[in-house]
């Protein structure tokens, strides 16, 4: 896996900076190919977080035959609600045994796909921040950490092999044999914080204001007790509200971003709001746990969705 050739799937910010940080990396070229809905200039950008920018070459390919030609792993990085329909355009070409790598927020692909797919499957939550700024340039805004692994806690030998792709590469990953929990917690944060400052356009960061900060304590009661009554372990905390300080912590470390979900309502694009506030509603349905403030966010972003 060390010089195998990736496919990114999915010319976004993670997906570009995952593509040029590959290829900018490695000693045998190619390294990594971008397989997009249109061409982008073989020569790209990437500014890292300490400000140094220089040009990657690599190429984007748009007929998924030609971009699978000697791919050994496929990084999977579209939108979570495009993710099914670039799957199934991609996976009548891939060799059966291909490992996939699925990065989407929310909680709606990982499953069926990891049963779909005939090759290992392994999901991957990162904290890594980047934005594009044009069609040749990405930024890498700053340092995060990644975690993947197998959803059933399986391919540990492989999961240790991309981690430490990616790590070579500049974008510090781990394996883990927990990813299920990690996926839920990162759902929580973006369920806490995304829908919120979408819907009112704010930073991350005034959520710590009123009438914000009520409607996160409102929101965060309901996940805690959706979480407690689904059985997923609460992240490490010093105190009695895991869940509280998780969000809390985010909200301050994240204080001045614009979160995806609101970039992409601001560029009219649709947002994640199902694969994010679904999968809770519907496990809340079945637990028999009243979730408002959930509801409110969902039906409020469905709306928008629709108009
Ligand atoms: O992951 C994020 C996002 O923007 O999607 C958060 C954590 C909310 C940071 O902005």
């Amino acid at each position: 896996m060390h010089d195998a050739l990736s496919l990114v799937v999915g010319p976004g910010a993670i997906g570009r900076l995952l593509a040029l940080s590959l290829q900018g990396s490695a000693d045998r070229q190619p390294a990594a190919r971008l397989l997009g809905r249109r061409l982008l200039p073989d020569r790209q950008w990437l500014t890292r977080p300490d400000g140094e920018q220089r040009w990657v070459d690599i190429a984007t390919v748009v007929e998924p035959q030609l971009a699978v030609q000697d791919i050994k792993l496929v990084h999977l990085t579209t939108k979570s609600w495009a993710t099914l329909e670039a799957f199934e355009t991609l996976a009548p070409h891939l060799p059966a045994d291909t490992p996939l790598v699925l990065w989407q927020n929310g909680l709606r692909v990982q499953h069926p796909l990891t049963e779909r797919w005939t090759g290992p499957v392994l999901c991957a939550s990162t904290t890594e921040g980047a934005y594009v700024v044009d069609n040749d340039h990405v930024v890498h805004a700053g340092h995060g950490q990644t975690v993947l692994g197998h959803l059933g806690g399986g391919h540990a030998e492989l999961a240790e092999e991309i981690a430490r792709q990616l790590s070579g590469a500049g974008l510090a990953a781990t394996a883990v044999d927990d990813i299920e929990v990690r996926l839920w917690h990162k759902l929580v944060v973006n369920a806490a914080i995304n829908p919120l400052v979408a819907r009112f356009r704010i930073l991350n960061g005034q959520l710590r204001e009123s009438p914000w900060r009520e409607r996160v304590e409102a929101t965060l009661a309901e996940l805690d007790a959706l979480m407690q009554a689904l059985d997923i372990p609460p992240p490490a905390s010093s105190t009695s509200r895991p869940w509280h300080d998780l969000v809390w912590q985010v909200i301050e470390r994240t204080a001045a971003n614009r979160a995806s979900m609101l970039q992409d309502l601001e560029a009219s694009r649709p947002t994640e709001y199902d694969a994010i506030l679904g999968p809770l509603r519907e496990a809340a349905r079945t637990a028999d746990i009243a979730t408002p403030e959930l509801d409110q966010r969902w039906q409020e972003l469905d709306q928008r969705a629709a108009d």
